[in-house]
């Protein structure tokens, strides 16, 4: 079965909410060119997500940065799983490299999240990737294969299926700098041997892999041409909606 692109933006820590909305109105006035054989995403700051909800154009679904692992509890300042997908969340991202290195993340607290993401019925993107250090010693397939078994341990092969793994090397993000496509596609082959091998061939074939690092219209085709990479997860260049059109022409 063929694998749907998907197109998401991360936007990290940026956007107010009159910013978010400026953003969901200039999109929504270039909405013609998002194709119709490609799925949109936007991962917002929570603060962001109301107003997203009720002004993108309805192919444009809303993501999550981060979600706490537990359906309810003394937690302050974390946010459930119940809460975002009561909200129309369709995506969350998990493990993202900023999540931990700055915020200590382990892939043990990955998984959960990732576990906890599908339990709400939402769609996990699992991020991996390799650091500088980690790829200059030849690590890259190794730290890669370890962080994509540990973050999908004890999910049924459908579920793995209907996840999505973003391939993101940690040199690579907010840099300027990007891993050649054919790095990246070496990288998204081993994903799927691995989840082959880890869980089954339905699942290797059906999960969404996409790849993230300094993506920017002028080289996401490069990318997304690769046969096991299937979109973008894409951080500065998709705070502008005219870039983001840009890189959804680009796909479609
Ligand atoms: C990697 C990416 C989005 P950027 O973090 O997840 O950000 O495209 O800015 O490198």
């Amino acid at each position: 079965m063929a694998r749907t692109p998907l197109l998401m933006g991360n936007w990290k820590m940026y956007k107010t909410v009159a910013e978010a909305r400026a953003f969901a109105e200039e999109l929504g006035q270039h909405s013609q060119a998002l194709g119709t054989a490609v799925d949109y995403a936007i991962c917002a700051p929570f603060t962001s997500l109301h107003v997203l909800r009720v002004m993108l154009p309805a192919q444009v679904k809303m993501g999550a940065q981060n979600v706490y692992p537990e359906k309810e509890g003394a937690f302050t300042g974390e946010i459930s799983p119940l809460m975002l997908a009561e909200f129309g969340t369709q995506y969350v991202l998990a493990g993202h490299s900023e999540r931990r290195t700055l915020f200590g993340e382990s892939d043990q607290m990955v998984n959960h999240k990732v576990r906890a993401i599908v339990d709400a019925g939402m769609i996990p993107v699992l991020c991996v990737g390799e650091n500088l250090s980690q790829k200059e010693s030849g690590q890259t397939q190794a730290i890669v294969s370890g962080q994509v078994t540990q973050g999908i341990a004890g999910l049924s092969s459908d579920a793995v299926a209907r996840a999505v793994i973003a391939y993101e090397p940690v040199w690579a993000i907010g840099s300027g700098k990007t891993a050649t496509a054919e790095d990246a596609e070496t990288v998204a082959r081993e994903i799927r041997s691995v989840i082959a091998e880890h869980v089954d061939a339905a699942a290797a074939n059906a999960v969404r892999i996409l790849y993230g690092g300094s993506v920017k219209p002028d080289n996401i085709a490069g990318f997304i041409q690769q046969p096991n990479i299937d979109g973008a997860l894409v951080g500065g260049a998709s705070l502008k909606a005219s870039s983001f059109v840009e890189m959804a022409s680009a796909i479609g």
